[in-house]
Parts: C-alpha cells; sequence; structure tokens
C-alpha cells in the first residue's frame, strides 16, 4: 500500500497538473459543445444569417477542430486522475457516491463524444445508430456530468492553481503539463489543415486533402441517372439544360462547408435562383435521388433571395461533374453542406 501511495505522488498526478489539464479540457469542450449546438440548430431551422459566407465554415471548423483537440486532453486528464480509482472506502456517503457516479457518466459520455465524432468526420459509420441524434442527444449528457463535475470540484481547482513553492516536482509537473499541450498542438495542427487553407500542406493527417474539391456522396453511390429528357421543374414552368444555360448567369466564390469538419472554396456559376423562381417564400428543393438524407431541403425565404444563392452549372468554370451534381446544384452562402443539394431536378415555392 505505501508503495502506491509513493507512486501516484508522481507529477503527473498532483491536483495542480489535474486542474490545469482539466481546465484546457473544459474551455475544448466547451467550445465543441458550443459549435455543436449552432451546428444542430442550423441543420434544424433555427434562424440562420446568410452573412458572414464563411460563418459556417469556421463554427464547424472549431467544432471539428476543438473536438480534436479534446481526445490528448481528455487522455491526460484521466492519467492524472486514473490513482483515485484505488481509493478506499470506494463509496464515502451518499453524496460521495452521487459524485463519483456522475464523473462516470461524463468519461462515458465524453469518450462516445469524441469516438463517434471522430469516426464521423473520417467518413466511416460502423454503427447502426443514427449519428447526429445519438451525437446531440450525449452532448447534453456529457456538459451536463461536466458543470456537475466542475460545480463540486470549484473550491479543490482554486486551491491547487494557487502558486506555491519553486520545487524540482513543480518542474517535472510542467514537463507533463508541457508534453500535454505539445500532443494537443500536434493532433490541431496534423488535421486542421482541412478547413485552413494554409495549414493544408503540413496536416498529415487532414482527411479530404488531395486539393481538389471533396465529394462526399459520388453520383453512382446517389444512384443518379438523367433522363434523356430532363428539364428542372420550377413551379408549374420547366427549364432545359440549355435554356438555363442560356439565362444571365453569376460567378462567384463560395465555401463547401461539411459537417464532417471539411470546407473549400470553390468558384460557382449559374442561375440566381430569386431570378429562377421570381417570387417570395421558402423554396422546396428536390434532387434525382431516389432516396437518402440529403436528396431535398428547404432554402428558407432569406437564402433563397440572397443574390449569392445559385442554381450552379459549373464549378471553376468547367460544367458540373457528375459527382457534383450535374445537372445542377444549389450553392448558398453560410450553408452547410448537406443542404448543399446536388442533382437538383425541381424547385417550388412554398
Ligand atoms: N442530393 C444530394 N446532395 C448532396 C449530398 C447528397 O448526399 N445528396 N451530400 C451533401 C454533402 S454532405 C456535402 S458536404 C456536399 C458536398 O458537395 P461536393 O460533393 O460537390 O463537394 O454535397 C451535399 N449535397
Ligand atoms: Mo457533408
Amino acid at each position: 500500500m505505501l508503495g502506491e501511495v509513493v507512486k501516484f505522488q508522481a507529477p503527473a498526478h498532483h491536483t495542480g497538473v489535474t486542474s490545469r489539464v482539466g481546465t484546457w479540457l473544459g474551455v475544448a469542450f466547451g467550445l465543441c459543445f458550443v459549435t455543436g449546438l449552432l451546428s444542430h440548430g442550423v441543420q434544424h431551422d433555427w434562424p440562420w444569417p446568410t452573412r458572414p459566407v464563411d460563418l459556417y465554415r469556421v463554427t464547424q471548423g472549431v467544432h471539428v477542430i476543438s473536438g480534436v483537440a479534446s481526445i490528448p486532453l481528455l487522455l491526460a486528464k484521466l492519467w492524472s486522475v486514473y490513482p483515485k480509482l484505488f481509493e478506499r472506502p470506494l463509496i464515502r456517503s451518499v453524496p460521495h457516491a452521487l459524485e463519483r457516479g456522475s464523473i462516470f457518466v461524463l468519461i462515458a459520455a465524453s469518450f462516445f463524444e469524441l469516438v463517434t465524432g471522430l469516426f464521423n468526420a473520417a467518413q466511416n459509420y460502423p454503427w447502426s445508430f443514427y449519428f447526429p441524434t445519438a451525437h446531440y442527444a450525449a452532448a447534453w449528457i456529457a456538459i451536463g456530468a461536466l458543470l456537475l463535475h466542475v460545480a463540486v470540484k470549484i473550491p479543490l481547482i482554486r486551491r491547487s492553481l494557487e502558486p506555491g513553492p519553486e520545487t524540482k516536482t513543480i518542474l517535472s509537473r510542467r514537463a507533463f503539463l508541457r508534453t500535454t499541450a505539445l500532443t494537443t498542438g500536434v493532433a490541431v495542427v496534423a488535421t486542421a489543415g482541412v478547413t485552413v487553407p494554409w495549414l493544408r500542406k503540413i496536416s498529415v493527417l487532414a482527411w479530404r486533402n488531395d486539393g481538389d474539391l471533396p465529394v462526399n456522396r459520388t453520383a453512382k453511390a446517389a444512384n443518379i441517372t438523367i433522363p434523356s429528357d430532363w428539364r428542372l421543374k420550377v413551379g408549374e414552368k420547366s427549364y432545359s439544360l440549355p435554356e438555363l444555360r442560356a439565362m444571365p448567369q453569376t460567378t462567384h466564390e463560395l465555401p463547401i462547408a461539411c459537417v464532417e469538419g471539411w470546407s473549400q472554396n470553390a468558384t460557382w456559376t449559374g442561375v440566381r435562383i430569386s431570378e429562377l423562381i421570381n417570387a417570395k417564400g421558402d423554396v422546396r428543393v428536390e434532387s434525382l435521388e431516389k432516396d437518402g438524407l440529403y436528396r431535398a431541403t428547404t432554402l428558407p425565404e432569406a437564402f433563397a433571395q440572397d443574390p449569392l444563392t445559385l442554381l450552379a452549372l459549373k464549378l471553376n468554370g468547367e460544367e458540373l461533374s457528375p459527382d457534383h451534381g450535374y445537372p445542377c446544384r444549389i450553392i448558398a452562402p453560410n450553408r452547410p453542406g448537406v443542404l448543399q443539394t446536388k442533382w437538383v431536378t425541381s424547385l417550388e415555392v412554398l
């Protein structure tokens, strides 16, 4: 027993270290939670502005990057506190049991969030539940347990962060903190290139980083076949592709910002939705995809009327490729990628 006690006095297990790593983790979790809520909201018809055009790109980038940063921080935090697992008696009182129970919930929910988030970013769905619902629900459990945990620990955190005498163990505590900070920094730099252009070259672990605009769902995967007599339906009217090309065209740059964290700018050319529908109201957008979660979307009126919202026919000066949505697709400012519907076949003002 004595041996254990001595071992657990290693610098990494000092409460000052636990508090500091915990504070960093709390900040990363807080950022991740708030940006995650925004991401949930924009996909569930919460009011969302059309400007700045890059807002969602930034919030979702922060969501994924703070999630990545949380992984090494959580591991360091657990390493710092694991000796507490061996504290006896296991349960001292009812409040103590509740507090320990909430920590178990916190750890379980945090792991669930980080693992499912990571798999999602890697475009890998090895489970049968619907990711956004489960990820969203567990986020509330994690944040609730986290707030309780912080509230209980505040006196201890305060005390442990007060300056004490400079000793040798303080130096090795600092070394543990530096290693944690460095590992976190490396994890961030190695992945943030999915969304931060100037990090693209050094982000060796970044998914979707080959320079071209990534494709999430290919035309083949979506089972797209374009009828030879294809026409875009707009309410009662319809237009052939040559007719769409003959309309006034607008060209500008807008990003695709995927919920998975990657984002990239591209130059789009096409017809303004507002000119095409020539009416006010939300616009129902249907694609040629028969099923699939993202086969259809509703453009709120503010987006439909926005001069930057296009029915795009060209990407970077060339006709849309099948994978990017040929014959035409939606591109709107400040919208998540999942709502930038490809292979559009009808528009209807609601
Ligand atoms: N019809 C349809 N449109 C879709 C999708 C889809 O699965 N079906 N995927 C969306 C997602 S998740 C993203 S990120 C963007 C990606 O556009 P890109 O493949 O042209 O880069 O398309 C969106 N449009
Ligand atoms: Mo996406």
